[in-house]
């Protein structure tokens, strides 16, 4: 996929937000430079999933930004949205490439080395790798050190994106660890003006990633 760029890799959390309210805010972000959206729904039924997601992918294609679905193969191939981000407990890589077929960018969560390289071998496109600062997001995740992260980039030959608790003023402890971007959901979501913070974060990423 000729689009897919980790720079600056928003994911939403829609919880407090209308959804009028919700999509203004992606659009804004989308506006303000994020060059990768990931749509994170852990409370909607599969139905309010897609419905989101459809209505969402009609704002990311103007940007011509791909849409990742988090956690659900089904929902992706339902709005043939172009990436896919699975965690440990959801379905393997693998099998989900099988049933996805070769063009989709399928994501992967990894903590470690053995988890990084396992993914690639299976498949993944990207790796998201964290939580590296404790994180205000309800998220079911450990603390990743910058170490790690840095192995993590030495042994893989696919994009690793750094998440958790990042935000405009902490993330100078990556500069040089290998990574392609950073994930990023607070620092945008809940941001007095989400399209100036994405602004903001994509010039730091750039920063990082030289
Ligand atoms: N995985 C590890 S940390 C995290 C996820 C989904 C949440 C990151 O959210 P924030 O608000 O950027 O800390
Ligand atoms: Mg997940």
């Amino acid at each position: 996929m000729n689009n897919f760029d980790p720079t600056l890799y928003f994911i939403t959390d829609s919880t407090g937000f209308s959804e009028e309210e919700f999509l203004q805010r992606a659009e804004m972000a989308l506006k303000g430079g994020a060059t990768l959206i990931q749509l994170r729904e852990k409370d909607k039924t599969t139905r309010e999933y897609i419905n989101l997601a459809e209505k969402l992918h009609e704002i990311t294609k103007k940007y011509n930004v791909p849409l990742i679905i988090d956690d659900r193969v089904d929902v992706a191939m339902a709005i043939k949205a172009e990436c896919v981000h699975l965690g440990q407990s959801d379905m393997p890589i693998d099998i989900a490439r099988k049933i996805l077929g070769a063009e989709i960018i399928i994501g992967a969560t990894a903590k470690t080395v053995s988890q990084a390289l396992e993914a690639m071998e299976n498949g993944a496109d990207y790796l998201g790798v964290g939580a590296i600062y404790p994180t205000t997001t309800k998220v079911k995740t450990i603390l990743t050190s910058v170490d790690t992260l840095k192995d993590i980039c030495k042994a893989v030959s696919i994009p690793v994106n750094a998440i958790g608790g990042l935000n405009i003023n902490n993330t100078d402890t990556l500069k040089g660890s290998g990574i392609s971007g950073i994930c990023v959901v607070s620092a945008i979501m809940k941001a007095e003006n989400p399209e100036k913070a994405a602004g903001e974060l994509k010039e730091k990423a750039e920063s990082l990633i030289k």
